[in-house]
């Protein structure tokens, strides 16, 4: 790898229902390996990861939105710095995916634009039926999404079989790197 070699250095915010897997996805992504034991996401977690794609390094910056209330006044300054998000949801708990549109307007309230990546968490815990299931209120719930939404997409992951945990950030470096350019391509 040559010195010069550009890391494109790209904050992001994770957020979701608590228990939907976020600290989990990020701690997986991060060591490479599934660990089961996870605290409560006190406030918010920094975690920086770097991924290799397309021969260009992206760091991203992810802050773990926790899931409680209480830290509400902690996630709009994160928010308004972060350059793109994900929402994960859990696919064994419906009113996860339910609550998606609650976290749209959290993000969106402190950063319209913000690109928003949706993610349907625990898919080794599921049956193929219950992915169809999900795929069809997907295809209803993104037919009723406002057009200023910036929804990028809809991935299933699971942090125990790593499925899709690289897609995600493939799918955010790929997003950044055409709609946002050169203002990304801050040389660290
Ligand atoms: N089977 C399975 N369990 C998961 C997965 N992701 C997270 N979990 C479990 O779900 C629980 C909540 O995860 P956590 O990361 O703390 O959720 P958070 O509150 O959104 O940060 C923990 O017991 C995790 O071990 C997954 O992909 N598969
Ligand atoms: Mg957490």
């Amino acid at each position: 790898m040559s010195l010069n070699k550009k890391k494109y250095s790209i904050k992001i915010a994770i957020a979701g229902q608590a228990g939907t897997g976020k600290s989990t996805l990020i701690s997986t992504k991060k060591t490479g390996s599934f660990n089961m034991g996870s605290k409560m996401t006190i406030g918010v977690d920094f975690v920086i990861l770097e991924v290799n794609h397309n021969n260009k390094t992206f760091q991203f910056l992810v802050y773990d939105l926790g899931g409680q209330k209480r830290f509400q006044f902690l996630h709009d300054s994160y928010i308004k710095g972060a350059k793109a998000s994900i929402i994960l949801y859990d696919l064994t708990r419906i009113n996860t995916f339910d609550s998606i549109p609650k976290w749209i307007s959290l993000l969106t309230h402190e950063n319209p634009q913000i690109p928003i990546l949706i993610c349907g968490s625990k898919k080794d815990l599921v049956q193929y039926e219950d992915i169809k299931k999900f795929e069809y209120k997907w295809f209803e719930f993104i037919s009723k999404i406002p057009e200023k939404c910036n929804i990028i997409g809809h991935i299933f992951t699971s942090s125990k079989t790593m499925e899709g945990l690289d897609s995600i950030f493939y799918t955010l470096a790929d997003y950044l790197n055409l709609s946002l350019g050169s203002l990304i391509s801050k040389k660290i």
